[in-house]
């Protein structure tokens, strides 16, 4: 998977890709990821990237033309993305699912918003995915397109060492994940419980089930939402 990030803060980009999982994916060469400074796509000496808006009102929007000139020369250099994703408040909200599709894709463009947003007219030509992180204002789209990239690059094969943990974790199968626990089998007076000291397989991915299901309805109800587990009597 190659992905090409396009912001004002492409340090942001880096530094948040430096570490950990990612990091290493970059290192063996399972991912690519670049950051593209936006003001190099600009022709003013003040390299500017932001204008007022039509209509008044406060702030400044991200003006059209370098933003367009980017994905040009992103395109040109490595040919056309499966997907431009630009992170706004106003798009889809990012799920495991959309993950999950994203990850399946060999080429990605993230497009990073500041000031009070976007000219409409990215939205409407060459961006194919508007997603948002969730209902808050950021004061940019340099963290979401972390959160975007950190989610599907771990979903890349051979990035997590064990698929084993990808394929069982929160979201899989729509249920949240089953509590975890380490050594000490007692500490401050809490015990793991019994059955994971078992030994019992069987027994033990039954209880991790149950606990699936019995968590995600206290917590996330919503998740059940037309799940064959919607009906489930209460446990
Ligand atoms: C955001 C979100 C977000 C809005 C104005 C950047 C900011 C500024 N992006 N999910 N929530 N973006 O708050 O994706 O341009």
């Amino acid at each position: 998977m190659i992905a090409d990030v396009i912001t004002i803060f492409p340090a942001m980009i880096e530094a948040g890709l430096a570490e950990g999982v990612v990091a290493r994916a970059r290192e063996r060469g399972l991912i690519e990821v670049r950051a593209w400074d936006l003001r190099a796509f600009t022709d003013d000496r003040h390299r500017t990237v932001d204008d007022v808006p039509y209509g008044g009102g406060p702030g400044m929007v991200m003006k059209p033309e370098p933003l367009f000139r980017a994905v040009d020369a992103i395109a040109s250099e490595r040919g056309a993305a499966s997907a431009v994703v630009l992170l706004t408040p106003q798009g889809e909200r990012f799920t495991q699912a959309i993950a999950e599709r994203l990850s399946r894709l060999d080429r990605l463009v993230l497009i990073c918003g500041r000031y009070e947003g976007v000219d409409e007219r990215v939205a409407d030509s060459i961006v194919t995915d508007e997603l948002s992180i969730g209902d808050y204002v950021l004061t940019g789209g340099e963290l979401p397109a972390l959160v975007v990239l950190d989610a599907v690059v771990r979903l890349v094969p051979g990035v997590v060492g064990d698929a084993g943990s990808v394929e069982t974790e929160s979201f899989a199968g729509g249920l949240l994940d089953f509590p975890h626990y380490t050594r000490p089998a007692s500490f401050r007076g809490r015990d793991v419980p019994e059955v994971l000291l078992s030994g019992h397989h069987a027994e033990i991915a039954r209880w991790r089930d149950a606990q699936r299901v019995e968590r995600t309805k206290r917590r996330r109800p919503d998740l059940l939402k037309g799940s064959d587990h919607e009906g489930d009597r209460d446990y």
